[in-house]
Order: C-alpha cells, then sequence, then structure tokens
C-alpha cells in the first residue's frame, strides 16, 4: 500500500470518528394511539366519548429537542381520522403535518398508520388534536418539547410544571 492509499484510508477512519458521536446520540421516541371510543361519566352522566388509548385528555407527548418521533395511529372507530401536530414546524415531513385532505388521506378504519418526523429548531408547550370532521372536541393532549439541557435558564433544572389544555366543546 503506498502513501496515498493509508492516507486515505486514514482520512476514512477520522471521518468515521468523528461522525459516529453525532449518529448515536440522537434518541427515537415511540408512542401508540389508539383512537377509540371510551365510555365516561362526569357530573352522574355517563356517554361514549371519543378518545385516544381511553384517556381524556388524550396522552401527552414528551420529546426532547433533537429526537426523533414516531407516533402509530391506528383507527378503532367506524369513522375515518387523523392527528395533527398542533404548532410543530415539519421540517422535509410535511406528510406528517396530520390534516386529513390536505397533506394525507384520512385513516380509515381498522388502518395505522405511522407519523415519523424529527423535532428540530423548536420547544415549548404544543397540542396535538384529531384533524378530521369534529373529533378534535374530545381527542387531543399536550406535546411537550423539552429544550436541549443543560436548560437556558438560572438552575438548569424544572421546579415544577402543570400543562393546561383549554378547550371548547
Ligand atoms: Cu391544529
Amino acid at each position: 500500500m503506498g502513501n496515498f492509499g493509508f492516507l486515505m484510508i486514514s482520512t476514512f477512519l477520522v471521518l468515521i470518528a468523528t461522525l459516529l458521536p453525532y449518529s448515536s446520540a440522537s434518541t427515537t421516541r415511540r408512542f401508540h394511539f389508539n383512537v377509540e371510543w371510551k365510555k365516561v361519566t362526569r357530573l352522574c352522566h355517563t356517554k361514549q366519548l371519543l378518545t385516544v388509548n381511553g384517556q381524556y385528555p388524550g396522552p401527552a407527548v414528551v420529546v426532547h429537542e433533537g429526537d426523533t418521533v414516531e407516533i402509530k395511529v391506528t383507527n378503532r372507530i367506524a369513522q375515518n381520522t387523523t392527528i395533527h401536530w398542533h404548532g410543530l414546524r415539519q421540517y422535509r415531513t410535511g406528510w406528517a403535518d396530520g390534516p386529513a385532505y390536505i397533506t394525507q388521506c384520512p385513516i380509515r378504519s381498522k388502518q395505522s398508520y405511522t407519523y415519523r418526523f424529527k423535532v428540530e429548531d423548536q420547544r415549548g408547550t404544543l397540542l396535538w388534536h384529531a384533524h378530521h370532521s369534529w373529533q378534535r372536541a374530545s381527542v387531543y393532549g399536550t406535546f411537550i418539547i423539552y429544550p436541549r439541557q443543560p436548560y437556558p435558564f438560572s438552575g438548569g433544572h424544572i421546579q415544577s410544571e402543570i400543562p393546561i389544555i383549554l378547550g371548547t366543546k
């Protein structure tokens, strides 16, 4: 092997060593949403409520800036559905945004769709909600993006947090 060959291999190894820490640093966070009916009792009245995983409000999606997010949504009702990640910037993944008939076909009954996107250059408390017909009246939840650590405020840690979702019916 000549000097040139050795130089090429050395350069290649240095390149691999430089890139490895970055490729393994990214975390993928996975969630499974079942859109389903649930019997709910409030103030002595029981009625069917459209929910995700039987929860109202639905499950919180909690991620960190830089994470890849995979949310598999399974439609367990008779009507079509989709979920929209409200306020989230989709960089090069517009098809994962969620509005039915705008960025995707609706998820049909008994079918699933996996939303896959990376959360980049954004942080804070957002909202996800159903984006088909009026399902958003009860199908919604928080989407929390923590900033990269250390946190950019004094003390560097969170004392307490209470997500508040404002909804109408
Ligand atoms: Cu929205």
